[in-house]
């Protein structure tokens, strides 16, 4: 994906995730928008997208953050988002592991109240570490934080895995967590 492309991507991941209010639209309750509209709405803003450049973005996307619909005429953000909207994904049993990445500075914290989806709608986890670094890394000093997800599963806790691979939770207490050491191993307790 070129420059522009990634610059239209996240114009679009702020919209279908965060703000559609900002190019005068609204999500439905399941996250979908009108492609015409939606392709409209931006370019009212200056952000020029046409419906080829449309089709390549969600194709080459690095992690599929967006699907059409069967028709192709609506779009929606596959996760992320923190507009409220019902993705109707079903609870899905989870790995016996899944991973969190995050900061360094923010571990005491996560030791204090466990995982917390903060502004999302859900506690974004990734089955494998490589993931969980890149996605810590935007924060900080990454640290990976392996999470006991079968365990959880078990005490009646739900896990959602997104059209695009991403494992959601609402909350992971910390008694769930284990800190991986630099080289994806954990550490003790
Ligand atoms: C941290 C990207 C203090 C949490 C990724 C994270 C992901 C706490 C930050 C998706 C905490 C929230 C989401 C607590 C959690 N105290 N800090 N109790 N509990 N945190 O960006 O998971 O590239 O909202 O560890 O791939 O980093 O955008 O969530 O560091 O799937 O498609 O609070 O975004 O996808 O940060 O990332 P975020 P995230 P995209």
């Amino acid at each position: 994906m070129d420059k522009k492309d990634i610059k239209r991507s996240k114009f679009l991941s702020m919209v279908l995730r965060h703000l559609p209010e900002s190019v005068g639209l609204t999500l439905d309750q399941n996250g979908w928008i009108d492609v015409r509209k939606l392709l409209s709405a931006c370019a009212k803003k200056g952000v020029i997208i046409s419906p080829e450049c449309l089709e390549r973005i969600v194709e080459t996307n690095d992690k599929k953050r967006f699907a059409f619909n069967e028709d192709r005429t609506k779009i929606r953000a596959s996760q992320g988002h923190s507009v409220s909207v019902d993705l109707l994904l079903k609870p899905t049993a989870p790995p016996e592991y899944l991973y969190h990445g995050t900061a360094m500075h923010f571990l005491s914290s996560i030791q204090n109240r466990g995982l917390v989806k903060g502004r999302r709608q859900h506690v974004h986890l990734s089955h494998d570490v490589v993931t969980a670094i890149q996605v810590g890394r935007r924060h900080g000093d990454p640290v990976v934080l392996k999470v006991l997800a079968k365990d959880m599963m078990d005490n009646g806790y739900l896990f959602y895995v997104s059209d695009n691979g991403v494992w959601l939770t609402d909350h992971v207490p910390s008694v769930y967590l284990v800190q991986e050491d630099r080289k994806g191993t954990h550490s003790d307790r």
